[in-house]
């Protein structure tokens, strides 16, 4: 039997956690054999319905699950932790501008970042889900320099998923013959879903879907406008298909990523593709089941380049109206 992993997960008690939380104790995070500790972080105003989170969690009797640390403090929380996965974070109010919640949430990931050096396990992983999620990553980063940059992850695998679907739909086939489809930029509606690259079939999609004028019309708005459309219809932000892509996240970045494929996430940009470095940036992305690196070499037309561009654009904004908060 293998010793346990440490999680933590921020905003254990909300929507997400509530889908989230079950699948990863019941193996589909890490690994049918491998045993874990959810360590479940709280504020003080949801530890109360993180009691009764706890509960159902100890009701479904996961052989795998071998602790739950329902905590508000942040040392304990992330004692230990070998994967980090912040939820948590503070939705935007009517009338709060962009820069308000900016930094609001950076205070929160400012925190968290500094608990995250002094408390977790020398190989912690953190993927960031909490919105602005990109942003608030890079405060947590640059709060914790001690450990590496290659650590840190935002999650866009949601706007990947979404526009697999979507081009799935669209050609009439099952969405895992389309592949390479990769989000690029900030998880935002300026994100920018790059079919140029993607496959169908092993085809290039713009091969197999010949309406050209489909994908700047349609296409593209629905992956970047999908997240409102669900609030829409549901009243509520997706959380379900959130916590799915949370664990494709994890699974993508600890799997050896097929041949024929890649995926996407937000990590520290070094530069690759004329990106900002220091950024999280989205970027199409390799795994050799336990380091991930960048996809070099693809060709960007100048359609992909501008909007790869305008996305850029936005997240070194955002940066700018946090760099208070950047040591
Ligand atoms: P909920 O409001 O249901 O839950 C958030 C939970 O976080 C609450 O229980 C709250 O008490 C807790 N919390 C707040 N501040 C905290 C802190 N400092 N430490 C610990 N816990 C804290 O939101 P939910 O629907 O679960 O969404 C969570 C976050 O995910 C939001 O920021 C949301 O915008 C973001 N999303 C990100 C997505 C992505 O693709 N990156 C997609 C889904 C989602 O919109």
């Amino acid at each position: 039997m293998k010793s346990p992993v440490h999680v933590a997960v921020t905003g254990a008690a909300g929507q997400i956690g509530y889908s989230l939380l079950f699948r990863i104790a019941s193996g589909q995070l890490l690994g049918p054999d491998q045993p874990v500790i959810l360590r479940l972080i709280e504020i003080e105003p949801g530890m109360k319905a993180l009691e009764g989170v706890v509960m159902e969690l100890q009701d479904c009797a996961f052989p795998l699950l071998k602790g739950i640390v329902p905590t508000s403090d942040l040392a304990e929380g992330f004692d230990s932790a070998s994967w980090a996965l912040l939820v948590g974070s503070v939705p935007r109010k009517a009338g709060m501008e962009r820069g308000d919640l900016l930094g609001i949430n950076g205070k929160i990931f400012t925190a968290q970042g500094k608990a995250i050096q002094d408390n977790a396990a020398s190989d912690i992983r953190t993927l960031v889900v909490g919105n602005p999620c990109n942003t608030n990553c890079l405060i947590a980063m640059n709060n914790a320099p001690d450990v590496p940059k290659d650590r840190w992850f935002a999650m866009t695998r949601l706007d990947e998923n979404r526009a697999k679907t979507q081009l799935a739909l669209k050609a009439g086939v099952d969405v895992d013959s389309v592949k390479k489809l990769a989000i690029w930029g900030n998880h935002s509606s300026t994100m920018y879903p790059n079919y140029f690259d993607a496959t169908i079939g092993g085809d290039p999609v713009p091969s197999v879907i010949t309406d050209g004028a489909w994908f700047a019309d349609s296409f593209i708005p629905t992956v970047q406008q999908r997240g409102a459309a669900i609030i829409k219809a549901r009243g509520l932000s997706s959380a379900a298909s959130a916590a799915n892509a949370a664990i494709d996240t994890v699974r993508s970045l600890t799997t050896p990523t097929a041949e024929d494929d890649f995926f996407s996430v937000a990590v520290h940009s070094n530069g690759e593709y004329g990106i900002e470095p220091g950024l999280i940036y989205s970027f199409p992305m390799r795994s050799d089941g336990s380091t991930s690196s960048v996809v070099e070499g693809l060709a960007i037309g100048d359609f992909s380049s501008e909007k790869i561009k305008a996305t850029e654009a936005e997240l070194l904004e955002e940066k700018s109206l946090v760099s208070d908060l950047l040591p």
